[in-house]
């Protein structure tokens, strides 16, 4: 059979299943990594499954998002992720030495590999030809104890880039184009697969921005084919022995296929509040600014320094506007600073902040009140940024700068010429700040005051009934549900204390409503759970005593982290009945044998609703255990 490279990858790592689209299958996992907010649980997790050591080739933990300490907490949660790797065998990298996705590709990215990741955008390392997808961190704790990985094999979309992308234009931009097509829901159970002779214009750090953001479509992962350039980033990294070519075989089938001529793609903007709100630049220009962020996981390679760098030369940056830049890595930033680029970025008035995840995440710098922000991140969730009516704008770094000079939206090709850029043949390379596990024995795990014990959960009854504790509309995002910002997230070891903010933004009562009625129901529109992979935004609403979620469609990591936990994701058979609950009333249904259709009571209104469960056998049988937590712990007990 002719194979796609997704295909390709699958195959060699496929442990059980048929790779047909929808049918179930089981992946080896070669590499996971985790962060440090989604990272203590999943260390926690993983602890408790009694795995002396973890059993994948290389599993790595980075400390990139919440790196404000203002009190003990943060600062303990660092101290127990350290802790952790060394007694496990993982590869520890300290706070300030970048962000999880951008070092992953320089250092440790190969292509035709598996990576499990506790961040929803692991698929960046899609940009090196992997199978990189992202998970709850229980997932990831189990591939890190040699469990294989369950999903839903996709199908899979090729997208067909042709031509070169124009002066001014850059990966940001193809990828907004891909969502202005596709939406927010557009990949949900699909992987994107890049492909045409467009695809050797790019870099793998491009490559990555491209796969990074692909996760805003839903999709399960997005991939690159490993081909020269893939060899000439990895020489440059030293790790040239690491290249093999990944290239789909002649007429090779995908399901459906997208035409993208990179020649035809202009600067290009998400407008609030969704990443998929996506305009021309041109169409929103003039409109004044007062915050520029560069950086995140999506546009913080030394690529996008460079040019950042190159177009701040000489300029000086408006009098209203806050520019800030967070490099990706400790890597990019001293390249920088080595060709004497960092200079200019300093002399324009532009603010560097610490190597991290920073503002994309709510830590430090929300904008002013009603502000507009631009940033070069990849989510403009409503209230993400931590000012809840800020307006935050998804742009390319040359729109981010271009924006930052002249004080308003400004469409970079109105910057001059396009300046040359000049990659290094060798990077400088300095990889002190990852503490491997054999370098010295293991100390002792030091747990601080606010890391808790994992609740523990009884197996669900043969009925649920209860109150429709809110009713929500279209893609509520994991933000929504529970937010980040340096307030809450010192708060995710710490179950009992941080679902008090479940919904906090949308509804501040629900946490002691649901906890005074003894949990109850959720009901959601389309794309119930989209963004983050963070799995305290299934474990808060259990532990709050939430039985089951109703919803129009789901998004696939929430999905699967609220089965992890045991509440049942139910989807309406007919999506008008979505009209007929309100919140309040009672509902109740019988779960016996977990059966695909079940039928719904609304004992209030005296109607029935027909919906949805869709389980594997594998997650019947995590469900009637307790969760995924517990069925682990027992098979592993047994080995
Ligand atoms: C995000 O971008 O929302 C995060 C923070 O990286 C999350 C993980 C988290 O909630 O800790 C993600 O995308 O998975
Ligand atoms: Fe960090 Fe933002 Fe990337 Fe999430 S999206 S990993 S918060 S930089």
């Amino acid at each position: 059979m002719n194979k796609t490279i997704a295909e390709k990858v699958i195959a060699k790592h496929l442990t059980d299943g048929q790779m047909a689209t929808g049918e179930e299958i089981a992946l080896k996992i070669d590499h996971t990594l985790t962060q440090d907010s989604t990272g203590t649980l999943a260390y926690l997790e993983f602890e408790a499954m009694g795995v002396p050591k973890v059993k994948t080739e290389l599993s790595l933990s980075f400390v990139d998002h919440n790196m404000l300490q203002n009190d003990f907490r943060n600062a303990d949660d660092h101290r127990y992720l350290q802790g952790v790797a060394e007694k496990y065998g993982v590869v520890f990298s300290r706070p300030g030495n970048g962000i999880c996705h951008q070092l992953y590709l320089e250092r440790f990215a190969k292509p035709s590999a598996t990576l499990l990741g506790s961040d929803s955008h692991t698929p960046t390392a899609g940009g090196m030809g992997m199978i990189a997808i992202g998970a709850g961190g229980l997932d990831v704790a189990a591939a890190m104890a040699g469990e294989p990985f369950y999903l839903e094999m996709p199908s899979i979309l090729g997208i067909n880039l042709t031509g070169q992308l124009s002066p001014f234009v850059s990966a940001k931009d193809v990828i907004l184009q891909v969502l202005r097509e596709l939406t927010v829901k557009g990949g949900v159970n699909k992987i994107l697969e890049y492909f045409g002779s467009g695809v050797k214009t790019l870099s793998v750090p491009e490559r990555g921005t491209i796969t990074n953001m692909g996760t805003e479509t839903g999709a399960t992962t997005s991939i690159f084919p490993s081909d020269e350039a893939t060899r000439a980033f990895l020489c440059g990294q030293g790790r040239e022995e690491q290249w093999s070519e990944l290239k789909a075989d002649d007429n090779a089938q995908y399901s459906e296929v997208l035409e993208l001529n990179l020649a035809k793609v202009e600067p290009l903007i998400a407008l609030p509040h969704s990443p998929d709100n996506v305009k021309p630049v041109s169409e929103v220009e003039g409109t004044p600014v007062d915050q520029v962020c560069i950086g995140s996981c999506t546009n913080s390679s030394l690529r996008d320094l460079k040019i950042v760098s190159a177009l701040l030369k000489g300029k000086k940056i408006s009098d209203n506007v806050s520019l800030t830049v967070s490099p990706g890595s400790r890597q990019a930033l001293q390249n920088l600073a080595a060709t004497g680029e960092l200079e200019p970025l300093i002399q324009s008035g532009a603010r560097i902040l610490e190597n991290a995840c920073g503002p994309c995440i709510g830590i430090g710098q929300a904008p002013t009140t009603e502000g507009v922000s631009l940033r070069t991140f990849n989510r403009n969730f409503k209230g993400r940024s931590g000012t809840q009516d800020a307006k935050v704008y998804l742009v390319s770094p040359e729109t981010a700068v271009a924006s930052a000079i002249t004080g308003e939206i400004t469409d970079p090709r109105k910057l001059g010429k396009y300046p040359e850029l000049a990659m290094p043949e060798k990077f400088v390379i300095s990889d002190n700040m990852f503490i491997y596990p054999a370098a010295k024995p293991a100390g002792p795990v030091i747990m601080g005051p606010n890391i808790k014990p994992l609740p523990a959960f009884q197996p669900i009854p043969y009925k649920l009934n209860g109150e429709v504790l809110l009713k929500l509309g279209d893609n509520i995002s994991t933000d929504d549900i529970l937010p980040g910002g340096s307030e809450i997230m010192s708060l995710r070891s710490n179950i009992p204390e941080i679902s008090k903010y479940t919904f906090c933004h949308i509804n501040k009562s629900f946490a002691s409503r649901a906890l005074e009625r003894s949990g109850g129901f959720i009901v959601g529109g389309e794309n119930y759970g989209q963004g983050s992979s963070r799995e305290h935004a299934a474990l808060a609403p259990k532990y709050l005593g939430v039985k089951a979620v109703l919803a129009k469609s789901f998004a696939r990591i929430h999905m699967a982290n609220l089965i992890n936990f045991g509440i049942l994701p139910l989807t309406f058979a007919v999506k008008q009945d979505y009209s007929n609950i309100a919140q309040g009333d009672l509902l109740e249904l019988a779960i016996k044998d977990l059966d695909k259709n079940l039928i719904v009571k609304n004992l209030t209104k005296g109607t029935q609703i027909q919906v949805t469960l869709s389980l594997s056998d594998l997650e019947k049988r995590m469900v009637r255990a307790g969760g995924k937590l517990a069925y682990i712990k027992a098979k592993q007990a047994l080995q």
